[in-house]
């Protein structure tokens, strides 16, 4: 099934269960070449969410900014390639929202351990917002914000669960979204941690 959150965001409930053991093995295949890392925002302030990636871009933040960069920075090595798997997966939640043809090259894994979260932000690092966002949760649930355009715009809360998968297109592309702090707790599938993958247009020139 298919709820829309809002226009644009569509959530399909426990969509990725069956195949979120393949996912989660296919992450530590990842973080044993790009490790889950801490990144410090602009500010200096340390993100409390882990962070790595696969694919041809990964997401990065330093005193630099945040951007996507084609080289982990801590092996100055490419990122992890994107598994046709995790393509797929993600190529199908997509059409099933309406967007025929999404084709991520880029995938951002957030491990969140109990205290962790993300403060409200927007995603606007990817070169074509014409593209949705794919977002798998795995393991542990975490209470999602979402918000509009403004950040000061109201939001609402709704909890993702293990194999929740939500497609944010359209109009909801660009809203103000975060995760709050995650409840202690241990899942069979992750132990003490929730994992999210997004997959991503980072780039559309290649
Ligand atoms: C998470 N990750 O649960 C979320 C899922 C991130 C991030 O926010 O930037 O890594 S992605 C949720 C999302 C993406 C794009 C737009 C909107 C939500 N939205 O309009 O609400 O770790
Ligand atoms: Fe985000």
């Amino acid at each position: 099934p298919r709820i829309d959150l809002a226009p644009g965001a569509a959530y399909m409930p426990r969509r990725a269960l069956i195949v979120a053991p393949e996912l989660l093995a296919e992450v530590e295949t990842i973080a044993a070449h790009a490790a889950f890392r801490r990144m410090s925002t602009p500010g200096g302030r340390p993100m409390s969410v882990g962070m790595t990636n696969a694919g041809v871009a990964g997401w990065v933040t330093d005193e630099h900014g945040y951007r996507f960069a084609s080289r982990d920075p801590m092996t100055d090595r490419p990122w992890p390639p994107m598994l046709d798997l995790f393509k797929d997966v993600a190529r199908s939640a997509a059409e099933a929202a309406g967007f025929a043809g999404f084709t991520p090259n880029a995938c951002v894994i957030n491990r969140y351990e109990p205290g962790a979260r993300m403060t409200l932000h927007q995603d606007r690092n990817e070169q074509d917002f014409r593209h949705p966002i794919v977002s798998v949760s795995l393991g542990l649930p975490a209470v999602f914000e979402f918000g509009g355009l403004e950040r000061s715009d109201p939001t609402v809360r709704r909890t993702l669960e293990h194999g929740d998968v939500v497609v944010w297109g359209g109009p909801a592309r660009l809203c103000f979204h975060g995760v709050r702090p995650i409840e202690a707790g241990r899942h069979p599938a992750t132990g003490p941690c929730r994992i999210n993958l997004t997959f991503r247009v980072a780039r559309s020139d290649d």
